[in-house]
């Protein structure tokens, strides 16, 4: 049973008739996380990566008005091709809009994790959430996939939260939303392009099967939310630490004097630090993105 707002592909709604494991796909990062070409090559191989660990990949977007769960080539090379000002990127406040005015749209975390319940989907991979952001004091920018990870039933993986957030806040956040933040294989909480943030991680779980339980523990409890996963990039891919501060900051301070403000900020950050590493930071949120496909399928292959 799913809901009649709802496109499900043939693949996605067989998967999940038969019960086999799904894994939901965000769309913004393809819109406005990565610059045409490797967008949409990036989109294919989290698909087959998806795919090859024994789950069905299903990407969601808002195309002319309808939530499609399970998106053909066609639809993602349309995407992947969109410029960004022409394409909606998608919250919790914007999806109901998008949908009455027959628009088209990119799923952030937020929206993704809403579409995804809607159809019955519980782990989705994605890159890094969004998170509070430097200058909050200022700003109040906090991005709403904290709140909805803390209401819906979700497991979210991904690489941390990105490096250009206030990530001693975010923390602080999350745990006041309720919401676990759980490691995979260390200690440290992972900042999305380095493997280390210098934070520990509030919780750890090495094996997908124990993840999967701690899902199906939450509901049993009747607690509502997700589970935000942070698994490590790759150590071949990783930029460290040190290298990716100095950049991190000159980005900010140009979004500061740009006067780049809300939804703009991430995507002007990340296109700044793609410039700043000559291409590396693309690299490796790649190599990120696909290792986590792999880890989510494995934890819905789990019956999370
Ligand atoms: N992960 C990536 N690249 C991205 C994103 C995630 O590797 O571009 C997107 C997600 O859609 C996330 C959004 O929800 O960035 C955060 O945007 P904001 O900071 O405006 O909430
Ligand atoms: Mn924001």
């Amino acid at each position: 049973m799913t809901h009649d707002l709802i496109d499900l592909s043939p693949e996605v709604r067989d998967a999940l008739d038969g019960g086999r494991p799904v894994v939901a796909l965000e769309s913004t990062i393809i819109t406005h996380g990565m610059p045409f070409p490797q967008n949409l090559e990036v989109a294919r191989r989290v698909e087959t990566s998806v795919r090859e660990s024994g789950a069905t990949p299903a990407t969601i977007a808002v195309m002319a008005g309808r939530i499609r769960v399970g998106l053909d080539d066609e639809t993602l090379q349309a995407l992947s091709r969109t410029p960004q000002d022409q394409v909606m990127k998608l919250s919790r406040a914007d999806l109901a809009v998008c949908m009455a005015t027959g628009r088209t749209g990119a799923t952030t975390v937020a929206a993704t994790m809403i579409c995804a319940d809607l159809a019955g989907i519980r782990v989705f991979a994605t890159g890094g959430i969004g998170g509070v952001h430097r200058g909050v004091e200022e700003t109040m920018d906090v991005s709403a996939d904290l709140q909805e990870l803390a209401r819906t039933p979700v497991t979210v993986v991904s690489a941390g939260a990105k490096a250009i957030l206030d990530l001693p806040r975010t923390l602080e956040l999350l745990e006041t939303l309720g919401v676990p933040v759980i490691a995979v294989g260390q200690d440290a909480l992972p900042a999305f392009w380095s493997r280390d943030s210098g934070l520990a991680a509030p919780l750890r779980l090495d094996d997908p099967a124990d993840i999967a339980a701690a899902a199906r523990m939450r509901r049993a409890l009747g607690l509502p939310g997700g589970q935000l996963v942070v698994n490590p990039i790759p150590a071949a891919d990783e930029i460290p630490r040190a290298r990716m501060i100095p950049l991190v900051d000159q980005a900010l301070a140009e979004a500061r004097t740009q006067g780049v403000a809300a939804k703009a900020v991430t995507p002007f950050l990340l296109a700044r630090l793609f410039e700043l590493t000559a291409g590396q930071s693309l690299s490796a949120n790649i190599a990120l993105v696909i290792n986590n496909a792999r880890l989510a399928a494995r934890i819905a292959a789990e019956g999370a």
